[in-house]
């Protein structure tokens, strides 16, 4: 691996752009570090890796939900917005780890989950006690739609409409003390807040500010596009082989989600000094949306998770029907964002999160090649133009777990699908686990591994879910001093987006657009390009850039970095099995932030 030392030209970037040459990193907090035995990661572990953390070079850590909570999804059902729940820890540690980021330089970004409550929450509590409670309006409750066909209250066909739930089974669930059902998109402990009431949005608001008086610099926004709903509630289509409907067009993306938006961002960013930083998770949302989300102009977002990459491998969408993942493909779509958000707007880039598989078992090769198919990943996603985001363990290199049966899962997800489909839609246990594996989350969500030592370092005690076996070999301690680790080279790319201005603010021109193996692109600023080749195959590819990529400076370009050793003999656009090489023309610089 070869890393060119900056030269001494700088740049002044300006102030508000802080986060187009920043770094993300995400932390789930459940499976980062387990600090007391109880075998769940929590607050006093993460204060233990901060140094790690640092060392890494990233500039925000961005925390999965840490309030109190049942626990029904993993944090995403809160009971109260305003306390860490024990098995994390207390607020004065994160105090304490808020402190710990700001010393070192680095930001704290909070999970915002406001499309939905736990149904532990009071406000829920409250809302469902009776019909006539002034909280009854805080949630979408509705009468049965009509007499259930088997006469039962609340019994099949009576629902308010045909949505399905995201996860398995019906949208609605109904309350018998109130004989009336209320929506949820996600878990039925999961009931969904009512953002045409003018209330909650107050009361959201309220809290957003608090957590902001208390220092922390912004937030990542769960599944924010979907608060606005179309309020008529209409049936969706029933796809072929599904038991409901996809409500997903009239509750993303809804007709006051702007509205919504620029609104919270008057009551809680508007005049705060900054700089803050903030991310919807949209899932459904188009670039011309995106456009409109984070054109600074408009007074939104800053940038959005957009899932149309992390589509591609899945048939229609289903991410329970795996398919194989074409490049050109790949290219074409992140191409497209990169185009589309290139005059107004700002792009997240990611490979993974605790949503999704992990990167180098789904988009590289996660055996023979697995470290250089990681390092080729990072350089050519973080060499992109906008934010990218690095998911816990992504940065040594850790692969999808293999889960021998369904009682080794622990996502709501994924056992609410393995149920509705064993026992509503005929599959067999079998066909379900090997359906499940390739894209399941459990997959990222198994405890990161600190060293080879029983459970990897996560834990004293037994982890909540199983430690992947090959922590005996892929683990922070095998990775930090070595200067070829994947560790090392996550460092030296998130080092080269801090010192090259071409990196946040160049242009970027895709290439090859119709080869399935190389992925090509330059980056431009007027003194200074990039070119960047990463061969997404395990054979040898030779590049042919036809001469209006190439322009004359190649031939002189310096390799700025390469997840090969510098190698003389080999041709400069001859690329090995998952090589990456990125290359200079024009001047190096540093960066100094004004
Ligand atoms: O995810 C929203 C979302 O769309 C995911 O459910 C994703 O589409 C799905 O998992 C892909 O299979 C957010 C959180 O990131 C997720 O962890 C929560 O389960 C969900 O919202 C509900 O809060
Ligand atoms: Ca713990």
């Amino acid at each position: 691996m070869t890393v060119e030392q900056p030269t001494e030209e700088s740049v002044e970037v300006p102030a508000r752009d802080w986060f187009q040459s920043a770094v993300v990193y995400q932390i789930y907090p459940r499976s980062f570090a387990d600090s007391n035995g109880d075998g769940i990661g929590d607050l006093r572990g993460i204060i233990s890796k901060l140094d790690y953390l640092h060392r890494l070079g990233v500039d925000v850590v961005w925390l999965s939900p840490i309030y109190t909570s049942p626990q029904d999804d993993n944090g995403y059902d809160i009971s109260d917005y305003r306390n860490v729940d024990p098995i994390f820890g207390t607020l004065e540690e994160l105090r304490e780890l808020t402190d710990g980021l700001h010393a070192r330089g680095m930001k704290l970004v909070m999970d915002l989950v406001v499309n939905h409550t736990s149904d532990e929450h009071p406000w829920f509590v409250e809302s469902r006690s009776s019909k006539d409670n002034p909280k009854r309006d805080w949630y979408w409750w509705r009468p049965p739609r009509e007499a259930s066909t088997d006469g039962s209250a609340g019994g099949p066909g009576a629902a308010p409409n045909n949505w399905g739930s995201a996860f398995s089974g019906p949208a609605w669930e109904f309350d018998q003390a109130t004989g009336e059902y209320y929506l949820h998109i996600f878990s039925r402990k999961q009931p969904d807040l009512n953002w045409e009431n003018p209330e909650v949005r107050a009361a959201v608001y309220e809290m957003m500010n608090w957590w902001l008086d208390r220092g922390v610099d912004g937030f990542r926004m769960d599944v924010i596009n979907f608060i606005s709903k179309d309020t008529a509630l209409p049936d969706g289509p029933i796809a072929a082989g599904m038991l409901y409907g996809d409500g997903t067009p009239f509750y993303i993306g809804g007709p006051r989600i702007h509205e919504f938006l620029q609104e919270m961002h008057r009551e809680v960013f508007d005049g705060r000094p900054g700089p803050l930083l903030t991310v919807g998770e949209m899932p459904g949302v188009t670039v011309e949306e995106a456009i409109l989300f984070t054109d600074p102009e408009r007074a939104e977002v800053d940038m959005v998770f957009q899932f149309e990459h992390v589509a591609l491998d899945q048939e229609d969408g289903n991410k329970w029907r795996p398919k194989k993942l074409k490049l050109t493909d790949l290219k074409k779509t992140l191409g497209h964002w990169q185009t589309g958000l290139a005059e107004r707007g700002w792009n997240s880039l990611y490979w993974g999160n605790h949503d999704q598989a992990r990167a180098v078992s789904r988009f590289g090769d996660d055996g023979k090649y697995r470290e250089l198919s990681a390092k080729m990943l990072a350089g050519v996603l973080h060499l992109h133009r906008g934010t990218p985001y690095v998911y816990q363990g992504e940065e040594l290199g850790m692969t999808n777990m293999t889960f021998g049966a369904i009682s080794d899962y622990r996502d709501i997800e994924v056992l609410n699908h393995h149920r509705e489909a064993t026992t509503h839609l005929g599959h067999t246990d079998a066909d379900v686990l090997a359906a499940l594996a390739p894209l399941n989350r459990d997959n990222a969500r198994t405890p990161v591994q600190w060293d080879a030592s029983r459970h990897a370092g996560f834990t004293t005690g037994s982890p909540w879910i199983a430690v992947n076996p090959n922590a005996n070999h892929i683990n922070a301690a095998a990775q930090v001093d070595d200067p070829d680790s994947v560790y090392s080279f996550y460092r030296a790319v998130i080092a080269l987006r801090h010192s090259e201005p071409v990196v946040s603010h160049g242009d970027f021109t895709m290439l090859l657009p119709r080869d399935e193996h190389v992925y090509a692109f330059v980056r431009s600023l007027p003194e200074t390009k990039l070119l960047v080749l990463g061969n997404f195959s395990g054979q040898i590819q030779e590049v042919a850039l036809d001469d209006a990529d190439v322009p004359v400076v190649w031939d002189s370009a310096e390799l700025v970095l390469g997840n090969y050793p510098a190698d003389a003999a080999v041709p400069r656009l001859h690329l090995r099995p998952w090589e990456l090489k990125v290359f200079r023309a024009g001047a190096a610089h540093t960066i100094h932030h004004e």
